[in-house]
């Protein structure tokens, strides 16, 4: 097999890049971080993800995977950087693709035509198109298609799907959407991802493929957001949400997704954006339901404050920074802001954070001086407001009597 570069070693690349070397193949990440590279040269994990400490170990030992900061020349390129948002000209979000245009120049000198050059990252329609250009601009002297006898590259867009917490198992098992700049780039893809994945490979063009990324993503945003409306009029209504959505979902063909307190991640909270800045005038609905999940914190925020009315001493236990439960990524996560809009707008209170997947107080909340960060059975026994924000297995199997005598905001209808 030819050696493959994955540029990269994110939540996405290190996997990717692990799971190739183990399906036989050498491979060789690249970070722009040293300290990346050192770390997953010692077979070390930058993050918490089931199994892939085990991959990475075995790759690296095996001599099989190896990391770096210079961009090499390989037969195969997967780029699998970060695709942000960031404030458009007119003020609305936009995809930064800044990260996919330095890997794009990187790339294009170490070219010679019959190389496969994947992204990975999501994307906006047309962004494949948008780095072929880039990298051909540079490299007149290849082409796409063999036009004018120039050495062909062959572009493709495989947007990764894989669930943080589930990735190792995922990226093997999910059916993948290969979607090629060329019919003939879309089969050199499928032929790189069959050596490692069992699910079914569907071939289709790169602009196809990059909106199939984006509508999954948006699809579950909405469905979220349906969640979290439903969560806001049953209060005002004074109806169980979770029993109401349980009862709700008895029904065939309906299947609600759960409220909380909003929606993070670097995906569900950032995709649907790259639709909306697509097509303004046409995305409401998908625009909508971002509105309603990005105010979800802001309502949490309220709840509490009522809660806290009256006393004279307040200490809340805030359990979980999380975006989600049993991970430890903190990117666009409701809890993190949660927390921080409690420490501004609460001066008087002493919030004691509770996240058994840190150790150390990020710096965002550090900063807020009434903010520290305890274990959460001590931050509740000292807490007189607890509030659940993320379903963290230690959370979720609390001796609920620890509770008692507490205002308890559950936001994930945990302790139901
Ligand atoms: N959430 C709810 N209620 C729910 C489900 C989720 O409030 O019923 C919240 C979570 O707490 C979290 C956020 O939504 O804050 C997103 O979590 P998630 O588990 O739904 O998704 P991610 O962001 O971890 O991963 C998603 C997945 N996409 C879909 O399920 C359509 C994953 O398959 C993608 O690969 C990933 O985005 C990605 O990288 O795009």
């Amino acid at each position: 097999m030819t050696s493959i570069c994955v540029v990269g070693l994110g939540y996405i690349g290190l996997p990717t890049a692990a799971v190739l070397a183990r399906a036989g193949a050498e491979v060789i990440g690249v970070d722009v971080s040293e300290e990346r590279a050192a770390a997953v040269n010692r077979g070390e994990l930058p993050f918490v993800e089931a199994g892939l400490g085990e991959a990475v170990a075995e790759g690296v030992a095996r001599g099989r995977l190896r990391a770096q900061v210079q961009m090499p020349a390989a037969g195969v390129y997967i780029v699998a950087v970060p695709t942000p948002f960031k404030q458009g000209r007119t003020g609305e979000h936009e995809a930064d693709l800044s990260y996919i245009q330095a890997a794009a120049r990187e790339i294009a000198p170490h070219l010679t035509g019959g190389e496969l050059v994947v992204l990975e990252s999501t994307s906006p329609p047309g962004t494949t198109e948008h780095m072929a250009q880039l990298i051909l601009g540079q490299r007149p002297d290849l082409s796409l298609d063999g036009s004018g006898d120039r050495p062909v590259v062959h572009f493709a867009h495989c947007p990764e799907r894989v669930l943080p917490g589930r990735i190792m198992t995922e990226m093997i098992t999910n059916s993948r959407i290969i979607g090629g700049l060329t019919p003939r780039a879309a089969e050199l893809a499928r032929d790189l991802y069959a050596t490692f994945c069992t699910g079914e490979l569907r071939l289709t063009d790169a602009r196809t493929a990059e909106l199939a990324k984006l509508t999954e993503n948006a699809f579950r945003d909405v469905n979220i957001a349906f969640a979290n409306e439903l969560s806001i009029i049953s209060e005002k209504l004074g109806i169980d949400v979770w029993e109401l959505i349980e009862l709700a979902n008895l029904h065939p063909r309906v299947h609600i997704l759960q409220p909380g307190p909003g929606v993070g991640g670097h995906c569900i909270a950032v995709d649907p954006w790259f639709i909306v800045s697509a097509a303004p005038d046409e995305a409401r609905l998908i625009h909508a339901a971002r509105d309603v999940n990005d105010s979800k914190p802001r309502h949490v925020v309220g709840r509490v404050r009522e809660a806290v009315a009256g006393l004279e001493s307040p200490t809340i236990a805030a359990l979980g920074l999380a975006f989600k439960a049993d991970v430890d990524d903190l990117r666009e996560s409701p809890a993190l802001s949660v927390t921080r809009e409690l420490a501004a707008l609460l001066p008087e209170a002493r919030i004691l954070a509770a996240e058994p997947n840190i150790t150390e107080l990020p710096a965002s909340l550090a900063a807020a001086g009434n903010i520290s960060l305890a274990d959460y059975r001590e931050a509740i026994a000292a807490a007189n407001v607890v509030v659940l924000l993320v379903d963290h297995k230690e959370f979720k199997a609390l001796d609920r009597s620890l509770l008692d005598g507490k205002r308890v905001i559950d936001t994930r209808g945990a302790w139901r």
